[in-house]
């Protein structure tokens, strides 16, 4: 009794937050690209085009574009059984509206997923990662515009038949319901609302259309190639009420609305009564075109799948409030806290994981779950990452629970950031998730060389045993 044996252990990361090449090859501009460094407290400035003087972390990434096959090798050596990376956008269609797609950019992803697949490592690919064509944002105001639709789902469509054979495991938009969540959902929509313009109309309705064309992707995906598995990708923010007070349970349960909205349509395939609570919430019903529902009836994923790092607790009186890079919530006085303010709350992954067993009986997926902390590299280049170590062990035995005791249908386990890069929220090198360490710094020097931590070996001997030995390692 344990982990499945086809049980995929591995990472997961985003095109931009490790690439680096932002013009190589024909790549146009995106989002991701005019979004400069931020710092803990200190909100990411958006630009409309790159500035001279201005450090934007996604400009170098890790490198990742030129670094990849050694890259690959290390977790190779960790025994990774599935790597999650996302193409970018405008490397296949620069503009996002191109007549043709750009060869060059598809042949980079075909090296990247030949070289995963030659080493047994199971490509998991995310087609939208927070880069948005930043020609798509100035011409149509991005996902405000059905027009987005269509040009997504051609972007989609090259790329399942490009890598037909190479990729079989999908997701659409990550962290899709981070659209209800985000205050400015750059990130997910390439959004920031105007002062003339009623938030909750735009959201609604440009959730509407992500929806529709992660529901068209998933039926294309599925008519490509049969073996395609699709899955649907939420930021799990699990929140607690704070009392027992009734009331707190009440407000706690509005709170956890946006997990479950875009998850009934995605599993589903129909907008439900929970939609519906949403929409009267919000005030606003999403404008459909004769064939939207067909479209994601069609179009229902095989799986879901979901990012985790911290939960809070929701209360009717006020709360002393914490951020974490897309979600708020109140502080909760049982956990401890990383140095970014993120509650740890292990036992809360396995809540997590019940909760979506019990609404919608499909596998589960965990692609995200990680720690950003600083690291400190020894006069020995050795570094001693216990903290790291502590949190994934956790996090991993809470999983081994809800898969062993209340037999949940657990997929895999990928974790944040194996290799460390640009954090979304903040923009910056110094907030490390990885196991291999990258040599790049905040000021922008560093010479991009990688090293193992000591989380590197312990994360091999995790994955040899399938989950079983999460000991220290005896170094
Ligand atoms: C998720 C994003 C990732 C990633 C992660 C960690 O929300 O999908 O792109 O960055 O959070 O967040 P951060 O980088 O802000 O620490």
């Amino acid at each position: 009794m344990g982990f499945p044996k086809d049980f995929l252990w591995g990472g997961a990361m985003a095109a931009w937050q490790v690439e680096g090449a932002y013009r190589e090859d024909g790549k146009g501009l995106s989002t991701a690209d005019v979004e400069a460094r931020g710092a803990k407290g200190v909100p990411r400035k958006i630009y409309d085009k790159p500035v001279e003087g201005v450090l934007f972390p996604s400009h170098d990434g890790i490198d990742f574009y030129h670094r990849f096959p050694g890259d690959v090798e290390l977790f190779a050596e960790m025994g990774f059984k599935a790597l999650r990376v996302s193409i970018a956008w405008t490397r296949i269609f620069p503009n996002g509206d191109d007549s043709e797609p750009n060869e060059a950019g598809l042949a980079f992803y075909d090296r990247l997923f030949d070289d995963l697949n030659a080493r047994g490592i199971k490509p998991v690919v995310t087609l939208f990662h927070y880069d948005t064509p930043l020609a798509l944002v100035k011409k149509y105001g991005s996902w405000r515009s059905r027009e987005m639709v269509n040009l997504a789902v051609r972007y989609a469509r090259t790329c399942l038949e490009r890598y037909r054979g190479k990729v079989t495991c999908w997701l659409t938009f990550n962290e899709i319901n981070g659209l209800f969540i985000s205050p400015k959902p750059w990130h997910q929509a390439g959004i920031v609302y105007r002062d003339d313009e009623v938030m909750n109309q735009v959201r609604v309705q440009a959730a509407h259309y992500q929806l529709v064309a992660a529901a068209r992707i998933a039926k294309i995906a599925h008519e490509v190639d049969p073996a395609n598995r699709v899955g649907a990708m939420v930021i799990y923010h699990l929140s607690y009420p704070y009392t027992c007070r009734p009331e707190d349970q009440v407000k706690n349960r509005e709170k956890m609305l946006p997990q479950f909205y875009f998850l009934d349509v995605q599993a589903r395939g129909r907008y439900t009564n929970l939609c519906q609570q949403v929409w009267d919430r919000l005030g606003y019903t999403p404008k459909m075109e004769p064939g939207d529902k067909d479209d994601l009836r069609a179009g229902t994923v095989d799986f879901i799948s979901l990012s985790y790092y911290f939960s809070s607790v929701e209360s009717v009186e006020p709360l002393k409030e914490l951020v974490g890079n897309v979600a708020k919530g109140g502080r909760n006085p049982y956990l401890e806290i990383t140095e970014w303010d993120w509650q740890i709350d292990p036992v809360g992954l396995r809540v997590a994981l019940n909760q979506l067993e019990d609404r919608y009986q499909l596998p589960l997926f965990v692609v995200e779950n990680g720690m950003g902390a600083q690291d400190t590299v020894e006069t020995d280049g050795s570094i001693h990452d216990s903290y790291r170590i502590d949190y994934l062990r956790k996090h991993i035995q809470a999983m081994h629970e809800a898969v062993t005791v209340d037999h949940v249908d657990l997929m895999g386990y990928l974790m944040w950031g194996p290799i460390d890069l640009v954090s979304c929220g903040t923009g910056e090198y110094k907030k490390r998730y990885g196991f291999i360490y990258v040599d790049r710094h905040d000021d922008g020097t560093g010479s991009f060389e990688r090293s193992r931590k000591d989380s590197f070996y312990w994360f091999k001997k995790v994955i040899a045993t399938n989950g079983e030995d999460l000991d220290d390692l005896d170094r």
